[in-house]
C-alpha cells in the first residue's frame, strides 16, 4: 500500500516535470514582446510622437513598451531603419511632460524580436533583442543604466545587424 503511493506521488512528479518541459518548450514560439509600427500608435503615444518629431521621415519598423528604468513609468523601444539594410534601437525614457532618447545600438536587419525579461531578478529590467540578417542570427541582453542603453551579453549580433 505505501510502495503503491510512493509510485503514485513519482508519477504526479514525473508528469508534473513533464508539464513544466512542455511549458519550457512553448516558450520559443512565443512572438516576443515587440509590436509592428503602425501610424495609430502616433496619436495615443506621447513618447513615440516625440520620436517620430525627432527624426522626420524616419521608417519605423518596430516598438515595445515596459518601464525599463524602474520609476513606474512606462518607456519605449523603437526599431528603425537608418539605411539600406541598416536598423538601429533606441529607447525614449518617460519623462513626462519630457522625454529623453538614449544612445543608439544596432539592431537586426529582419525578424527583429524583443522579449522582457527581468534576468537578474532586480530592477531595473532587462530585455533580449534578437533578429537575423539572411540564414545568420543573433542576439543580445539590454539594461538601462543611468541613461545609456547598454549591451551587457550577446552572440552574434555584428552578423545580423
Ligand atoms: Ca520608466
Amino acid at each position: 500500500m505505501k510502495s503503491g503511493r510512493r509510485t503514485l506521488m513519482k508519477m504526479l512528479l514525473i508528469f508534473s516535470l513533464l508539464m513544466l518541459d512542455a511549458c519550457s518548450n512553448d516558450e520559443p514560439a512565443l512572438s516576443g514582446d515587440q509590436k509592428d509600427f503602425n501610424p495609430f500608435i502616433l496619436f495615443e503615444n506621447k513618447a513615440m510622437r516625440y520620436f517620430a518629431g525627432n527624426h522626420p521621415g524616419l521608417a519605423i519598423l518596430k516598438y515595445a513598451q515596459a518601464d525599463l528604468d524602474n520609476d513606474g513609468k512606462d518607456d519605449l523601444i523603437v526599431i528603425y531603419r537608418v539605411g539600406n539594410g541598416k536598423n538601429q534601437m533606441c529607447v525614449i525614457l518617460n519623462r513626462e511632460p519630457d522625454f529623453v532618447e538614449t544612445n543608439s545600438v544596432p539592431a537586426p536587419v529582419s525578424d527583429q524580436m524583443i522579449q522582457f525579461r527581468n534576468i537578474d531578478k532586480k530592477p531595473p529590467l532587462e530585455f533580449i533583442l534578437q533578429g537575423r540578417k539572411g540564414a545568420k542570427v543573433g542576439y543580445a541582453i539590454f539594461r538601462m543604466e543611468e541613461e545609456k542603453l547598454t549591451d551587457l551579453f550577446g552572440e552574434g549580433m555584428q552578423d545580423c545587424c
